[in-house]
Formats: structure tokens, C-alpha cells, sequence
């Protein structure tokens, strides 16, 4: 079956919610982002998912040059699609307008966009470290404790008009079922035009969980609002559920995304040394399980994206 033969995985390479503390194999600077990237390509992934960071603390930044510095970088030594985040993290308080100057200054092929408003939680992971390096990562952490990630419906029409103006898709980004409700509504008032895309975050604190029954329900819901030939889809398991969620999705005829942006570890007590690492791991499991990593080539033709030359980096 068609649909079960390719797979387009995507890896989030650094992400906002980890920080430096917390591993010493998560890229910081735009040229440690750049070359996870490409190893990460290299061992199977078509969709490289690119978050900032100030490159002397570590921590996450919505700056343009250090965005456009990583996805030149990127486009120099490979053909991945690349993904840039508007969620920003480190910006969760920040006005989706502001995080999503990104897109008119880069016009990516593919961006995120996070459809509906959540406290996006990581302040847990406050116990699980005693020492950090930067005083910005504990206070960082605790603030997510009472932070509003705002995206409005106001904040998704402004943004999906600017996104179809620079000929961005958007991946949208849906962490529990209300967001697929969200989704299918402004799919109807006209902002969204199918095929979608649509990626299924789950196991953030603030959002649906991880179990089995939680991506069915997801699925389901998308099925039925959307329908199944309107839309292609993807997973994220936050955490522990990475590779059970990802192997679930691959099952059911989906994609999958990893990456050090949604888990530290490969396997329990070990943390991964690169992002290559847990992409390998899931391309083993994909190819047992009869299903063949697109290239990146591939991947453009099946999300129907405008090309790498269409791009401003
Ligand atoms: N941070 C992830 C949990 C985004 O960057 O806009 C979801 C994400 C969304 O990657
Ligand atoms: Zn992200």
C-alpha cells in the first residue's frame, strides 16, 4: 500500500524545552545545529525541524540572523526540508506575530504553527536536575509554570495569512484533541487548504498524554472532522514515549518525528550522544515494520511543498 511504503521522518535537532544542563550532546550554536542536521539526514531523515539558540548561554532566541545562519548552513550541505519553528519556547509569552517573523524573513518551505492556546508546562523537569550551569535555565523552567502559550484564533488567521503569502506550509501543530477542533475550523472559514499537515504533540504537560488510546482518539477525531483524504499526519512522543508512539504511528500508516528536541535519552538511564543516533533507531524500526524512509525529494513531492529554490536563506 502506498501510503504504508514511505515514511517522512523529521528531526527536531535542538528544540526549546531542553537545555544545556540537561545534556551535553544538545547543539547550542548554529554550527553544532548545522551538523546535527546533516548526520541526522544522513541517517534517514527528510524534514529537519530547527529551533535558535543563543549560541553563549544556550538559551532559546527568536533572532533572525542566528535562524537564517543555521538554515543557509543546513541548505549548503544537504537537501532537507526544513521546518522552522513560531512556537519559539524561551518565547512562550511572546506574541504569535512576533514569533512568526521568521517566516516572512526566510519564507520556508514548511514552519509549525501551534493551533490553540495552553500552558505549556516544563516546569517537572525543575526536580529532575540540581545543577545547572546558566541561572536563565531553572528560572526558565519555573516560569512555564504560569505562562499562557497564546494562539488565539486571531493570533491563527494573522498567521496563516502571512504563511500563505510567503508559500510557507504550515505544520500544525495539534497537542490535544481541542486542537483538532481548532484545526477543522479554520480549515471551514477558508484559512487552511488541504492537504494538511498535521503533527499529533503528545505528552506535553498542558496536553493530551501518551498512551495508545490517546493518538487513536487524535486520529479519530482528525478522520472525522477533517477526513482522512484531506490530510497527511505525523507524531511526536514527548519523553519515554519517542519510539513507543513513533513505532505506533509508523504502524498505523503514519509519520514520525524524533530528535533531541522531544527526548534526551535513547533508552532508559542512556542518554543519546546525537541526534543520528535516535534517527537511526528509528529507521531500524520503520524498516522492520515494512516501511522505507522518503528522501527529502520525496517528502516535498508527498507534502506538496514549493521547493528548496523558492527559499530566502
Ligand atoms: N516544542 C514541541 C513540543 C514548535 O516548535 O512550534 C512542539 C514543536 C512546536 O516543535
Ligand atoms: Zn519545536
Amino acid at each position: 500500500m502506498e501510503e504504508q511504503d514511505r515514511i517522512i521522518i523529521t528531526c527536531a535537532v535542538t528544540g526549546a524545552i531542553h537545555t544545556p544542563s540537561m545534556s551535553p550532546y544538545l547543539p547550542i550554536t548554529p554550527e553544532q545545529i548545522i551538523e546535527e542536521s546533516v548526520k541526522a539526514v544522513e541517517a534517514g531523515a527528510s524534514i529537519i525541524h530547527i529551533h535558535a539558540r543563543d549560541p553563549t548561554n544556550g538559551r532559546p532566541t527568536t533572532d533572525i540572523n542566528i535562524f537564517k545562519k543555521i538554515c543557509s548552513g543546513i541548505k549548503e550541505r544537504c537537501g532537507a526540508v526544513i521546518c522552522v519553528t513560531t512556537g519559539g519556547g524561551g518565547t512562550l509569552g511572546i506574541p504569535v506575530v512576533e514569533r512568526v517573523k521568521v517566516v516572512p524573513a526566510l519564507k520556508p518551505e514548511m514552519a509549525t504553527l501551534n493551533m490553540g492556546s495552553m500552558n505549556f508546562s516544563i516546569h517537572p523537569l525543575l526536580k529532575k536536575y540540581k545543577n545547572f550551569k546558566y541561572d536563565w535555565e531553572p528560572e526558565y523552567l519555573e516560569m512555564t509554570k504560569d505562562i499562557v502559550f497564546r494562539n488565539t484564533f486571531k493570533d491563527l488567521e494573522e498567521a496563516l495569512r502571512i504563511f500563505k503569502e510567503n508559500g510557507t506550509k504550515p505544520e500544525l501543530e495539534c497537542y490535544d484533541v481541542g486542537h483538532i477542533y481548532n484545526t477543522a475550523f479554520m480549515l471551514n472559514e477558508g484559512f487552511l487548504e488541504p492537504p494538511l499537515r498535521i503533527q499529533f504533540v503528545m505528552g506535553i504537560l498542558g496536553g493530551i498524554g501518551t498512551s495508545i488510546e490517546d493518538l487513536l482518539f487524535m486520529k479519530q477525531t482528525a478522520d472525522k472532522l477533517i477526513g482522512k483524504e484531506n490530510y497527511t499526519w505525523s507524531v511526536v512522543g514527548a519523553g519515554r514515549s519517542q519510539f513507543s508512539l513513533g513505532t505506533t504511528a509508523a504502524i498505523m500508516g503514519g509519520d514520525v518525528r524524533v530528535g533531541l528536541e522531544d527526548a534526551l535519552y535513547i533508552e532508559k538511564g542512556r542518554l543519546a550522544k546525537s541526534n543520528a543516533e535516535l534517527v537511526t533507531k528509528i529507521v531500524k524500526i520503520v524498516k522492520e515494520l515494512g516501511r522505507r524512509p522518503a528522501t527529502p525529494d520525496e517528502a516535498r513531492e508527498m507534502l506538496r511543498l514549493k521547493g528548496k529554490n523558492k527559499v530566502a536563506f
